[in-house]
């Protein structure tokens, strides 16, 4: 009898550890973790961590792991509230993926320092659940440089993320990136090709495309297709370049951008999996807001950052301001409507707009006042005045410069372009052509711009 009871336990035993290591085993309780270390330098690495909820609907979720290594420490994580206490690591749900639902995923990461070799953490647990760990993907070869022989922009600062007030580089140093936008594609199409995108990338030195894409005015909603594959080829030219691609959804008018919630949806979910993997792009979620509350602004953001996130974690987004993307200066408000309400989303900015010659004095106030409390992104701002015409005012465009630079605050001017109004960085009739580099073509807009602009970044890499 005892010898049978023996047995049956041994039994028991076996197939208890069969249960345990069989697929349907791991989907019924618990979680899974995918640590993926994303890049790696002299000194530090970027890891993601991706989170599927195995086990029952969570809302509110607490990660856990440990560092191997005791030189290992979280620098800057994103998608999460980060801490760490010796070698442990607490991950905590925001407000917008705190919640998930059964076999829902969602995607972490973080910068960290390291004294030498970055091993992975191998055990995890959710809310104190133990995940099963997979680690897979090879990371890049460590080394000083992870792009060895590419200078350029993106070369050097690889995958960007916001760190308090600035954007931060590979190395989690504050940068700024001055660069050039499109005119509206649906009509200056023909400006954006090889020959422009090299004088822009080799003459100007820009380190930034924006890629305005109207949503209105004969744009992206008479051919979502059409447009979403000339944006993406156009994110393809400026990574073959070395440049960040701004991808902007220039809603204008109407000036709410909820009245095109679907749209954004339906765009920024393709573009964000189509350009999941680049290290290049920036998304804009609307232009200008106008006529609308910062209630209205912070609620479309809520909707749209999620869907980008989901398909691509890591990517910084803009979220556009009240009053035209000036902070609410002008609708006579200002930034304290965003810093007390701000967007609960991480790894964010805010966008700020000024034309030289109609926004002066008390606009610059707001940014220097904004510019200590809030993450800030010049993405459009012309030399001349709102209407995108007139003259240029290069005082109060050498003190915005100024300022920008100062703040490290980054940029990228209305238009590279030959639109015939002020604010073209090109003379009227030169995209019909292929010089887009000699000092003739260019409009007083453009020689300024280019001047300010391909001066040497000296972009930090430690
Ligand atoms: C302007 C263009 C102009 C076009 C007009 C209407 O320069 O050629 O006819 O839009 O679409 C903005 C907007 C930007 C404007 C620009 C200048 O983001 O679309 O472009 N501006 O008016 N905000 C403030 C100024």
């Amino acid at each position: 009898m005892k010898r049978l009871l023996a047995l049956l336990a041994t039994c028991a035993m076996v197939l208890g550890l069969t249960a345990l290591s069989g697929p349907q085993a791991v989907a019924a309780t618990g979680c899974k973790v995918d640590y993926t270390i994303t890049n790696q330098w002299q000194g530090g690495f970027q890891a993601g961590v991706k989170i599927t909820n195995l086990g029952a609907p969570v809302t509110g979720w607490t990660l856990k792991f440990t560092l191997p290594d005791a030189g290992q420490k979280v620098v800057q994580g994103w998608n999460a509230t980060w801490s760490q206490s010796g070698s442990t690591v607490t991950a905590a749900g925001v407000d917008w993926n705190r919640t998930l639902a059964t076999g829902a995923a969602t995607d972490l990461g973080f910068t960290g320092s390291s004294t030498g070799a970055n091993p992975k953490p191998t055990a995890f647990t959710l809310n104190g659940v133990t995940c099963t760990g997979s680690v897979d993907e090879e990371p890049p070869p460590p080394g000083p440089d992870p792009n060895p022989g590419t200078g350029t922009p993106v070369g050097v600062n690889g995958q960007l993320h916001v760190c308090g007030v600035n954007l931060c580089n590979q190395y989690n140093r504050p940068i700024q990136l001055r660069g050039m936008s499109t005119h509206g594609i649906q009509w200056f199409n023909k400006c954006y090709n090889a020959a422009s995108l090299d004088a822009l990338a080799a003459n100007w030195k820009s380190d930034l495309l924006r890629i305005a894409m109207y949503v209105q005015e004969s744009g992206y909603e008479t051919d979502p297709a059409g447009f979403t594959s000339r944006v993406n080829n156009l994110v393809d030219m400026a990574e073959a370049r070395g440049m960040y691609a701004m991808i902007d959804f220039h809603t204008l008018t109407p000036g709410d951008p909820n009245y095109n919630l679907d749209r954004a949806k339906t765009f920024f979910a393709s573009v964000a999996a189509r350009n999941a993997a680049k290290k290049n792009v920036i998304y804009e979620i609307a232009n200008e807001p106008n006529g609308v509350s910062w209630a209205g602004i912070k609620s479309y953001a809520e909707q749209i950052i999620p869907v980008i996130r989901a398909a691509d974690p890591d990517a910084v987004v803009i979220v556009g301001t009240r009053g035209w993307s000036s902070l609410g200066v002008s609708d006579g408000s200002n930034e304290s409507e965003v810093v007390n309400n701000p967007v609960n989303a991480t790894n964010i900015m805010y966008a700020f707009h000024f034309y030289a010659a109609s926004h002066r004095d008390s606009y610059r106030a707001a940014v220097s006042r904004a510019a200590s409390q809030l993450p800030l992104f010049v993405t459009e701002f012309g030399t001349v005045s709102y209407t995108g015409g007139g003259a240029v005012d290069r005082a109060s465009t050498t003190a915005w410069l100024d300022l920008l630079d100062q703040l490290k605050i980054g940029y990228a001017n209305w238009t590279y372009s030959d639109a015939n109004e002020g604010s073209a960085a090109f003379k009227p009739g030169t995209c019909n052509g292929s010089d887009y580099s000699s000092s003739g073509v260019l409009t007083e807009s453009g020689a300024l711009l280019k001047n300010r602009m391909s001066t040497p970044d000296n972009f930090p890499t430690s």
